[in-house]
């Protein structure tokens, strides 16, 4: 059943939304409450509804958890040695477009070690608390050192193939130019990892979908308006939510809004022929984490709105959206706080959001 009762472990908070300053008329100002389903888990970073209202939860460490409309947690067992270190770990969860029917699921997580590894995704059938039939359908080439940079997100298009973010592994930035390594790149792949017959490098680089990406921590499909969006940190200043497109270079490192952390200019260009500017982009960073578009009833007024976490501020955004440009971007639920990893809507209009600090927060009108 949804998340839509009191939760018997949860705090309650009844507070009134101030929506932004582009919103007028009757809609602008929403009642709703902010429950904490659970404080308990150790850095949360995924989450994925199940059709019986229950979230499936990664936790970095390498756990796949089921949290049920109790705040009750079980492990899924069956999970693979995932390589955790620094910013790799155990990464998304997202379910096969077909999960009521077939069970599967798709993770994705830093495999190898130290020395050698890679962003991988694996495929298996989630069955009584247990993966079953795991299989990796996906290792990022070629393998990399340290343990920075890995991407991970996940999401399903329409056409029942699946984009998958790769970071640039942080000491290979250049590489994110360079089509013959999956560093800094979107991969797409079918649903069991072979390549698409019409991606846009048949020979160069078969599972290339889009490149010059630096850490993308965001990926969603509208289907309202059939397009893929996503968004990537940049160094110090310049995290950019693009909108995505087969075939497309989106600069980095060549062109760029942000410096190194050390303030030294990793490129004076902020723009180029042939490479694309972002939608938006934040100077200082907000650290975006997790993507949602708002779809549903709770919060009328927001249908189209695009919901993201900011690590560095502690908080959710609202960005209102006006085609391909950004009209408004605030943050919201203000007792939401914490390094907020993943935000998603859930399927009866209410959000939920996870933190480092290992809250999971259910808010609903
Ligand atoms: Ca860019």
């Amino acid at each position: 059943m949804p998340f839509c009762c009191t939760v018997a472990r949860a705090t309650l908070i009844i507070a009134t939304l101030f929506a932004g300053p582009f919103v007028t008329g009757p809609a602008a100002a929403t009642p709703y409450q902010v429950e904490t389903l659970t404080s308990d888990l150790d850095r949360p970073w995924s989450v994925a509804e199940l059709s019986d209202g229950h979230l499936l939860i990664t936790e970095k460490g390498g756990r796949l958890l089921i949290l049920d409309s109790a705040g009750e947690v079980t492990p899924v067992l069956g999970m693979p040695p995932i390589f955790d270190a620094n910013q790799g770990g155990l990464l998304e969860v997202v379910l096969h477009p077909q999960f009521d029917s077939n069970d599967m699921i798709y993770v994705s997580y830093a495999g190898g070690d130290d020395k050698g590894n890679r962003t991988t995704v694996a495929r298996g059938f989630l069955r009584n608390n247990r993966i079953e039939d795991l299989e990796a359908i996906l290792e990022v080439s070629p393998n990399k050192e340290g343990s920075f940079h890995y991407g991970g997100k996940m999401v399903f298009l329409p056409d029942g193939t699946l984009i998958v973010s790769v970071g640039e592994g942080f000491s290979y930035r250049e590489q994110a130019q360079n089509l013959s390594w999956e560093l800094g790149k979107l991969l797409r792949v079918n649903a069991d990892g072979s390549v698409p017959v019409d991606n846009p490098f048949p020979n160069e680089a078969p599972r290339v979908y889009s490149y010059g990406h630096r850490n993308p921590q965001g990926l969603i499909f509208d289907a309202g308006s059939q397009r893929i969006l996503m968004h990537e940190h940049g160094p110090k200043g310049g995290d950019e939510l693009n909108v995505i497109e087969a075939g497309k270079n989106y600069g980095w490192p060549a062109i760029t809004y942000g410096v190194d952390y050390s303030g030294a200019v990793i490129s004076p260009f902020t723009e180029a022929d042939g490479m694309e500017q972002p939608m938006t982009y934040w100077v200082p960073s907000i650290g975006p984490s997790g993507l949602a578009i708002y779809r549903g009833d709770d919060f009328p007024g927001w249908e189209g709105d695009l919901l993201l976490g900011s690590l560095i501020n502690g908080e959710i955004r609202r960005l209102q959206l006006d085609g391909n440009t950004v009209i408004d971007d605030s943050p919201v639920f203000p007792e939401v706080t914490g390094r907020v990893r993943d935000v998603r809507v859930l399927k009866d209009g209410s959000i939920v959001a996870l933190t480092d600090e290992g809250n999971v927060f259910h808010i609903s009108s």
